[in-house]
């Protein structure tokens, strides 16, 4: 393992970034093509966003050698696509026994997983408290709050990320929706 110079990255909370970020990448709700259950719900919300940003990742990656690790953070902006809170992606790491942790910088979502053998869990995640996702567990972060999500994250470096799983499973199991009382809840999903 080559030696590496120590170094420090800020959270930039308000920007909801890494401040001095090796890498960034967005997401829009163009690219969430197929993600939500309500297909005229998505195109209102489409037309109505346009090319505004959904998620931003940034992150510093000092490489991707096994035993070293990622560091980074998430925004994601609040909103619904009918009664479905805004999403990532979501995916499995490529290497899937590795783990990851996100810690709450602002607002409040929450860490839907899903672990090989079809289980659920739902994780709330707000300030200050730390969400530990194991080894194996499918992982899609969920804004169900009222303002923008920020979350900072942890992984090892040689991770990796799949996300056909979830393409191809037709989604999760599961979809975080309006509860109607301004929460949220879990419900099956019917495309699965
Ligand atoms: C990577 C880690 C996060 C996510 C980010 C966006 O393993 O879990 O950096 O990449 O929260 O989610 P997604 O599902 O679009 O990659
Ligand atoms: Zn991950």
């Amino acid at each position: 393992m080559p030696m590496r110079e120590p170094g420090i990255c800020r959270v930039d909370v308000e920007k909801g970034e890494l401040s001095g970020a090796s890498n960034r990448y967005t997401r829009t709700m163009a690219d969430l093509a197929g993600l939500y259950a309500d297909g005229s719900a998505y195109k209102a919300v489409l037309a109505e966003l346009g090319d505004t940003v959904v998620y931003e990742v940034t992150d510093f990656k000092p490489s991707a050698d096994a035993g070293d690790m990622i560091i980074g953070v998430t925004r994601m902006i609040p909103g619904r696509v009918g009664d479905e809170y805004f999403l990532t992606r979501g995916h499995i790491h490529a290497n899937a026994n590795r783990p990851e942790m996100y810690y709450g910088e602002a607002g409040y979502g929450l860490m839907l997983l899903e672990s090989p053998a079809g289980e659920i869990r739902t994780v709330e995640i707000g300030p200050r408290s730390l969400c530990y996702v194991p080894p194996y567990w499918i992982h899609r972060s969920v804004n169900v709050g009222t303002t923008e999500l920020v979350m900072t994250f942890a992984y090892p470096a040689d991770s990796g990320q799949d996300y056909d799983i979830i393409a191809k499973a037709g989604g999760m199991r599961s979809r975080i929706v309006d509860d109607g009382r301004g929460g949220w809840k879990a419900v099956d999903n019917e495309s699965y």
